[in-house]
């Protein structure tokens, strides 16, 4: 077998969660160019609509199912219908999430809740829909996408650090769990990379300067630059691949390098 071969979803049902646009987007692109028959879902139709049209400009056959991954009974009915419509499930893409920027005393419990609900909760509820359907088949790929903030804090991002910090460890214990029936789970740590989530941070200010956000990233990332969509497209197929079947457990940081740098000293 050539090498390259190992690499290949031919034949694979992957459904990544929130991929009407952004990172998951570019990873259920890459997994179609890997041979994979694809779904994804968001929460509203206009978004579905759009993102339709995107995957079918790029020539992707692109399922959508609009469901929000908190509410278990959407997420058990799609996962039903995907594997009526193309079969089980064999990689799983936990990607669906946001984030709330507010200082941590002026955060409502409520806000606090939202944000754990959809970044960690989620892959709880969605991981058990899927693993039954993979325990069945004989193996199985979980992929949650996790974060620097899964290692790092910093002021306002509470509520995401705590779920993406537990997301990490969700991922170590369901490798733990059921790495002995071929499932392997494992995490990508995208870096600061250039999508709507992060666009308030990158935002031009009235004077055309960079914003000051922008500019401690460039400086913290030993790379220099923002992050692109186009970086996790690799990592996402290794991981969804038989290249990988021994991987388990592990985050792999997709970062150029902030993991790994002090930061570069003031000049
Ligand atoms: P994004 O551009 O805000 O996209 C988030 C996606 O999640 C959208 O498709 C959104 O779709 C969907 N979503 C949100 N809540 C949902 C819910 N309750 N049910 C279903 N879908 C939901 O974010 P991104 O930058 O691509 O980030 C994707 C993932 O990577 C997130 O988990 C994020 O935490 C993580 N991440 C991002 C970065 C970064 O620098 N961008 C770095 C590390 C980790 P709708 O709103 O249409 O439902
Ligand atoms: C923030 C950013 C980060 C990125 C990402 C970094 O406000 O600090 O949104 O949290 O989204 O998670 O890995």
């Amino acid at each position: 077998m050539k090498i390259l071969d190992s690499f290949s979803l031919e034949g694979k049902v992957a459904l990544v969660t929130g991929a009407a646009y952004g990172i998951g987007f570019a990873i259920a692109e890459a997994y179609a160019s890997a041979g994979a028959r694809v779904a994804f879902n968001c929460r509203s139709q206009e978004h579905m609509d759009i993102a339709m049209k995107n995957y079918n400009q790029k020539g992707i056959e692109a399922k959508g199912y609009i469901c929000d991954v908190t509410d278990e009974k959407q997420v058990v009915d799609m996962v039903a219908n995907i594997e009526k419509e193309l079969g089980t499930i064999d990689i799983l893409v936990n990607n669906a999430g946001i984030i709330k920027r507010i200082p941590m005393t002026d955060m409502s419990t409520e806000e606090f809740r939202q944000v754990i609900d959809v970044d960690l909760n989620a892959p709880f509820i969605v991981s058990k829909a899927v693993i039954p359907g993979m325990l069945k088949k004989g193996h199985g790929k979980i992929i949650n996408i996790c974060s620097m903030m899964s290692e790092l804090g910093r002021e306002t991002v509470s509520a995401y650090a705590a779920a993406k910090g537990g997301l990490k460890m969700l991922t170590k214990n369901i490798a733990s769990e059921y790495g002995e029936f071929n499932i392997q789970c494992n995490g990508i740590g995208p870096g600061y990379i250039a999508t709507p989530q992060t666009a308030p941070l990158r935002e031009v200010q009235s004077d055309g300067s960079k914003h000051p956000f922008d500019q401690f990233i460039i400086g913290k990332t030993p790379a220099a630059r923002w992050g692109e969509v186009e970086d996790l497209q690799g990592p996402a197929v290794f991981l969804a691949s038989g290249a990988s079947d021994f991987i388990n457990g592990h985050i792999l940081y997709v970062d150029g390098g902030i993991l790994a740098y002090i930061g570069k000293q003031p000049k």
